[in-house]
């Protein structure tokens, strides 16, 4: 995967960029202006990021870039032309100015867009074609006051682009020494104790030492949660062909990346009959006829679908009636200290006897210790999965606990 930085384009949203030209229309049509416009200073030139005009002005559009040197905002940033001009003809640095009689200009009004670090951002202007004797002071507070609204949003938008390129710069460093690491975890029928599947998991190596649900938080923030999940798969996948035919391998997949199109691909080289996808739920699902219509040529190839965290959120029940897995794994919370807590207990007892019913599969997840084990057994839970059972691994501890036949 590649992380792309962004480029220093215009840090104004789509959604600040409308919310500045309604600003700019309001302003225009409040004054009685032709012109109004949100220009930022980019070296030598301006960059006119919203500009709103009357329907039969033409010389002037969003996007375009002109000098600094041949216009107004220059003049008015330097001190040497006043924010609040009534009659442009009246000083001879206005009326010397190419554009004063071109455009024409007969009034203009502008004010810094300063920023929280005191840098100028830009100007917001609007002119008119004729002189404007009636213009006061308080219209110019007016275009102050909004000047310094637009520059809060700004900086609100930098502080979020910064903080997002300094996250997809760890990430990409992370990537780039070798993370994520793939481990992989028993998954253990208690009948015979014996390890019926594997789920691979993601660790990360890198600075800062982070739990892996960070680093998937930050890509997510990224736009990149397929992008790292896929590669955390191809990697299981990779050194899950090793794993003897009666091992499954489960990966975790997001409903993201689950809709990509591009699952079939990621796991084409894998037993499909051996192939466990998890679906996590910390995303919701929105759109579960988009989910089941991706899953339904995988599943017809063998592919097993578990859902993932059960008991964790409100989702996960959502996910086990409408995508009707073959596999739920219960979450940890419910099987920490269950053999002292009655209603843990029943509510195992109950959702063992929803699979049931169901001809679902269940794993139990997180089991730390002999009771727990012994009470999930009693409640008749068939796979379990946990420290207890074995922690996540690297594939070749896993290869030679199976070929010793003994325990993790
Ligand atoms: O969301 P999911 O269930 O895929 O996450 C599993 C996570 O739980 C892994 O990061 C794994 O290391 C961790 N884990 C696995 N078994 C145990 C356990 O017995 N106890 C605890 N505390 N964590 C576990
Ligand atoms: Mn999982």
């Amino acid at each position: 995967m590649s992380i792309r930085k962004r480029s220093v384009g215009p840090i104004i949203s789509k959604d600040l960029a409308h919310n500045v030209d309604a600003i700019l229309k309001t302003i225009r049509s409040y004054l009685g202006m032709d012109v109004a416009f949100l220009a930022e200073f980019a070296g030598a030139s301006r960059i006119f990021r919203n500009v709103s005009t009357g329907p039969d002005f033409f010389l002037l559009k969003a996007g375009d870039r002109l000098p600094l040197s041949t216009g107004y905002c220059q003049l008015v940033a330097t001190g040497k032309l006043p924010e609040l001009i009534r009659d442009s003809s009246a000083l001879p640095l206005a009326a010397a100015l190419p554009e004063t009689s071109s455009v024409p200009i007969g009034s203009h009004l502008s004010v810094p867009v300063k920023l929280a670090s005191g840098k100028v951002h830009g100007h917001f202007c609007c002119f008119s074609h004729r002189p404007r004797p009636d213009l006061s002071d308080r219209d110019l507070d007016l275009l102050r006051t909004f000047a310094d609204l637009i520059a809060g949003e700004l900086d609100v938008a930098m502080q979020l682009e910064e903080t997002r390129n300094e996250a997809a710069e760890r990430l990409r460093l992370a990537l780039k020494r070798g993370d994520p690491r793939v481990v992989f975890q028993p998954i253990v029928r208690l009948a015979d104790r014996k390890i019926v599947a594997v789920e691979a998991l993601s660790r990360f190596d890198s600075q800062p030492v982070r739990p892996p649900d960070v680093w998937f938080a930050e890509a997510q923030s990224l736009e990149l949660t397929k992008d790292l999940e896929f590669k955390a798969a191809s990697i299981a996948i990779g050194q899950g062909l090793k794993l003897p035919d009666t091992i499954s391998l489960n990966i975790n997949l997001s409903p993201e990346a689950l809709v990509s199109g591009e699952v079939q691909k990621l796991i084409q080289s894998f037993d499909p009959r051996r192939m466990v996808i998890e679906v996590t739920e910390h995303s919701a699902i929105e759109d579960y006829e988009r989910i089941l219509a991706s899953l339904a040529p995988l599943r017809e190839g063998g592919v097993r679908l578990a859902i993932d965290d059960v008991g964790a959120g409100y989702s996960s029940m959502r996910h086990a009636l409408i995508l009707q897995p073959d596999v739920l794994k219960f979450d940890m919370s419910l099987t920490r200290g269950i053999d002292a807590d009655p209603r843990r207990q029943a509510l195992v007892a109950a959702l063992a006897e929803f699979a049931r019913l169901t001809s679902t599969k269940f794993v139990a997840e997180g089991v730390e210790t002999i009771e727990e084990l012994n009470t999930l057994k009693a409640l008749g839970v068939e796979n379990a999965q946990g420290y207890y059972l074995g922690k996540p691994m690297a594939l070749a501890d896993v290869l030679k606990s199976l070929a010793s036949g003994e325990a993790p």
